[in-house]
């Protein structure tokens, strides 16, 4: 058994969870925030047969599109704060970010 960790927009949520129960997946959906954006993200727990890895990652990646997303950075990354104008700048925000765990044991209580 594997265990598949998947962290995505929070805009792609609603249509994976759907788009994985339609599958047959059996889904865990967590509102978690992202360390470098800080905003919300969402990260799903999917535990499913190794067999079955590859259909859950297609899924994924149909249901998952990357954004680019302005952010202005509160601080200048050197020189003079004083002068600083925060100008945004644009990062592409990936469509999931996928973590693949081998699952020692599997328990139902
Ligand atoms: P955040 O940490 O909020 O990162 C959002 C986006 O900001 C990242 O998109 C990347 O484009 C950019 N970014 C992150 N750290 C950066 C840095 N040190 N310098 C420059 N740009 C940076 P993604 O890479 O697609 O990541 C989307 C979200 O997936 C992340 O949200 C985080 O919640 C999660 N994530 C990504 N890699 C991870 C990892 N190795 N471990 C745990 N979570 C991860």
């Amino acid at each position: 058994m594997k265990l598949i960790v998947a962290v995505v927009q929070d805009q792609d949520s609603n249509r994976l969870m759907k788009a994985m129960v339609e599958h047959n997946f059996r889904v865990t959906k967590l509102a978690s925030t992202g360390g470098f954006l800080k905003s919300g993200n969402t990260t799903f727990l999917i535990g499913t047969e190794e067999y079955r890895v590859n259909k859950a990652l297609q899924v994924i990646k149909d249901n998952c599109q990357s954004r680019d997303q302005l952010i202005t950075p509160v601080s200048p990354m050197g020189g003079n704060a004083d002068s600083y104008i925060p100008y945004p700048v644009e990062i592409e925000v990936g469509g999931a970010t996928v973590f693949v765990l081998p699952v020692d044991e599997f328990h139902q209580f």
